[in-house]
């Protein structure tokens, strides 16, 4: 019944099967009922300055689609970007699960993926202290799976039957729509601080994890225990995790907010660029597969969705690589017009009873219908399964299909019982044996709320722990009810009483005396975000420049990036060439007013009297390097290029080359004393220091910027 297209290479293909559907606007104007049109500029009047007549069908068709073309937006993550892409497993796991695509090494598995922020509305930034979604499809060649995940592992509430509430809370307030995208006010710290279960999550929402620097650079979760079943019918929990091969790596406070107003965009940007550049970006799905006969061999339960198990208890086995290769082509009917669901699982994953999953096995469908008006939404090319789809559904609106036959009932002869019922591959959900009373009622094995908060903020460095009381200090500091901030901070004491004690402090509430509960002292490694792997593919680097810079310093520089993946921007003055010292051009490719200190991951300085006695003063100029000082990133100079670095007062303390050494690398700022071209030392410094991404030992208070 589908409108499924057979890919031409035989094997279901995604982008086949999505090119039935692409337009190619080459070709004459014509009505959305193909007559030609050869005038779309001016509707049809009773003479060149009269009304217009109600006859003119173009012009009707015309506004009336206008007047149609938005829908509903998502009421949570609704601003998202999407890609496709390709998954495949690295060896089998049929000792698990039966899922095809996950045991099938050679099978490609066609995937669609959508980040998102959750608060915001379609049009907010994308820089803002929130939760990203990390939704992928999986075209499976039985039928769609999809992993509707966040890239933080817990969830603010255990029961969905809570959702509602909480997502009133964190959305602007209903008197007067503000904040926009922003936890910083008091309903949501209102509903946080009388619902304890939210104490892990905000822990994480506090954290740099809530202000990614990319798509490209944070993990993903399935949250929820999930299930495997083997062929067998032996089931096993699971949770899902995505890892990037970039690392994990954040903004800072300061940064994402400046970054909303110069590049609301700046996370979909990095996705788009990157894709069109070839920096495919890439992550290994990761399980943690935790035996039935252990499930209660933890001390939490593992229904609980605010919970992790600590992946130095159950390590997360690599299992299978994601790569996004292809930007969609329509933003519209692609990345708005994608449909996910929890229900829709493949044989061999199944659900628990967590009943925060079960709330959202109902609430996906149910918001579809609708935002995409009607229960045909499925039939949408990016919703379409690569598989063929045939059953007795019938109408409603939009129907695509044009169904063949008589009979559109089971059981039936007619059709000669067609279709017919699927034989040993069908989804059999697990059967679980259940029991108990009806009741409306939580589970006393939910009930410890801090535990595992304390086990974030032990995992936490001094820096990380510091961002954490800082965005506790900005949030509740715009928080108006006192009694708000206070019932946070008494939280907060149950968590680590140094962690409420410091946030108290900072906004006017009297600390508490003594700690409520012992802080149990454990951590967990793998939390913090210290130490990850990193890489300079997709970096994006400003070359601050004026007339008379060297041109073998920024070529050299340049070039190295480049080859090693990095973007490379030439920042001047003005557009178009500069005169170079020494004679010579150099090409700028963004002016320093079209360009921001924030947008980039490093800034470098190249040598040329001339050129950096310019910048010196330019307020602006000094303000990028400073900006990029202050936010912890590498700095590069060459040459002459090195004045201008003292022109920023962070760089007290900061050892950089001179008369007695050529070459200096120092706390992510890295300089040489020559100038006419980046020696290769310098160049594998900076790359080293760019691929760290911020380097956190740096006194940046005193920076003015
Ligand atoms: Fe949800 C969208 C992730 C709990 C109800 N959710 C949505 C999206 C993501 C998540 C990534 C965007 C999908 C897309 O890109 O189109 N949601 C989560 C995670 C949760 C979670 C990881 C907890 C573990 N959600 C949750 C609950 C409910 C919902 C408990 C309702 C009871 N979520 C929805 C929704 C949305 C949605 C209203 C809005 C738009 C959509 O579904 O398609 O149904």
């Amino acid at each position: 019944m589908s409108p499924l297209r057979r890919s031409r290479r035989g094997a279901p293909d995604k982008q086949d099967q999505l090119d039935e559907f692409r337009v190619d606007p080459r070709g004459r104007l014509t009505t959305d009922h193909g007559i030609p049109v050869d005038d779309t500029d001016n509707s049809v009047k009773v003479g060149e300055r009269g009304p217009t007549l109600m006859e003119d069908f173009h012009f009707r068709e015309k506004v009336t689609h206008f007047d149609h073309e938005r829908i509903p937006e998502r009421v949570v993550h609704a601003r998202g970007s999407g890609a496709y892409g390709h998954f495949r497993v690295h060896e089998s796991l049929a000792e698990f699960t039966k899922a095809e695509f996950l045991c099938d090494p050679s099978l490609e598995t066609p995937v669609f993926v959508r980040f998102s922020t959750v608060a915001g509305s379609r049009g907010s930034a994308d820089t803002v202290r929130d939760v990203r979604g990390f939704a992928t499809r999986f075209y499976t060649r039985q039928g769609n799976f999809d992993l509707v995940g966040n890239n933080i592992p817990v969830f603010f509430i255990q029961d969905g039957i809570k959702f509602p509430d909480f997502v009133h809370a964190v959305k602007p307030e209903p008197h007067n729509e503000i904040p926009q995208a922003s936890s910083a006010h008091d309903t949501l710290w209102d509903f946080v601080q009388l619902q304890p279960e939210t104490m892990h999550m905000m822990m994480w929402m506090m954290s740099d994890r809530a202000l990614p620097r990319s798509f490209r650079m944070m993990q993903g979760f399935g949250v929820h225990t999930f299930r495997l079943v083997n062929d067998a019918g032996r089931s096993a929990f699971v949770k899902f995790h995505w890892k990037p091969r970039l690392g994990v790596h954040s903004l800072v406070w300061d940064e994402v907010q400046k970054i909303a107003g110069r590049d609301p965009d700046f996370n979909r940007r990095d996705l788009w660029e990157t894709i069109e550049a070839g920096h495919f970006p890439e992550y290994e799905l990761c399980l943690q597969i935790v035996p039935e006969a252990d499930e209660h061999n933890f001390d939490f339960d593992l229904l609980d969705p605010t919970k992790i198990i600590p992946e130095e208890m159950v390590p997360a086995r690599p299992v299978g690589r994601l790569v996004l290769d292809r930007n969609p082509d329509n933003f519209f009917a692609e990345t708005e017009q994608v449909a996910f669901h929890l229900g829709n699982a493949v044989p061999g994953i199944d659900f628990t009873d967590d009943p925060l999953l079960q709330a959202r096995l109902f609430s996906y469908l149910d918001t579809q219908l609708l935002r995409l008006g009607g229960p045909n939404f499925t039939q949408l090319p990016v919703n379409q399964p690569i598989n063929e789809v045939r059953n007795h559904h019938r109408d409603g609106p939009h129907q695509m299909a044009v169904h063949q036959g008589r009979a559109a009932y089971h059981p039936n002869s007619l059709s000669g019982g067609c279709p017919a019922l699927a034989d040993g591959d069908a989804f059999v959900h697990y059967p679980e044996w259940v029991q108990g009373n009806k009741i409306r009622k939580r589970s006393e094995s939910f009930a410890d709320h801090y535990s595992q908060a304390t086990l974030f903020w032990n995992s936490m460095t001094d820096w990380e722990k510091e961002h954490i009381v800082e965005a506790f200090r900005f949030e509740l500091g715009n928080v108006t009810h006192w009694h708000v901030r206070e019932g946070v901070v008494r939280n907060l004491n149950n968590v680590d009483h140094e962690l409420a004690v410091r946030v108290a402090e900072g906004i006017g509430v009297e600390p508490p005396s003594r700690p409520v509960t012992t802080n149990h002292g454990r951590s967990s490694p793998a939390l913090s975000q210290a130490g990850q792997p990193g890489s300079v593919v997709g970096r994006k680097v400003a070359v601050l420049t004026a007339e008379g810079v060297n041109v073998g310093d920024v070529r050299s520089v340049r070039d190295a990036l480049i080859d090693d993946g990095a973007f490379c921007d030439v920042i001047g003055p003005h557009d178009g060439a500069l005169p170079a010292a020494g004679g010579g051009v150099v090409e700028v490719d963004r002016a320093l007013r079209n360009a921001a200190s924030v947008v980039y991951d490093a800034v470098v300085i190249p040598g040329g009297r001339d050129s950096v006695e310019v910048l010196k003063e330019c307020g602006d100029a000094v303000h990028f390097v400073a900006e990029a000082v202050k936010h912890g990133k590498p700095v590069g100079a060459m040459g002459e290029g090195i004045e201008l670095l003292k022109a920023v007062p962070m760089l007290e303390g900061v050892r950089l080359a001179g008369d007695y050494e050529d070459e200096v690398v120092d706390r992510g700022v890295v300089t040489q004393t020559a100038s006419g071209g980046a020696t290769p030392s310098f160049l594998s410094a900076l790359t080293e220091a760019i691929a760290r991404h911020r380097h956190w030992d740096r006194a940046k208070e005193r920076v003015p910027a």
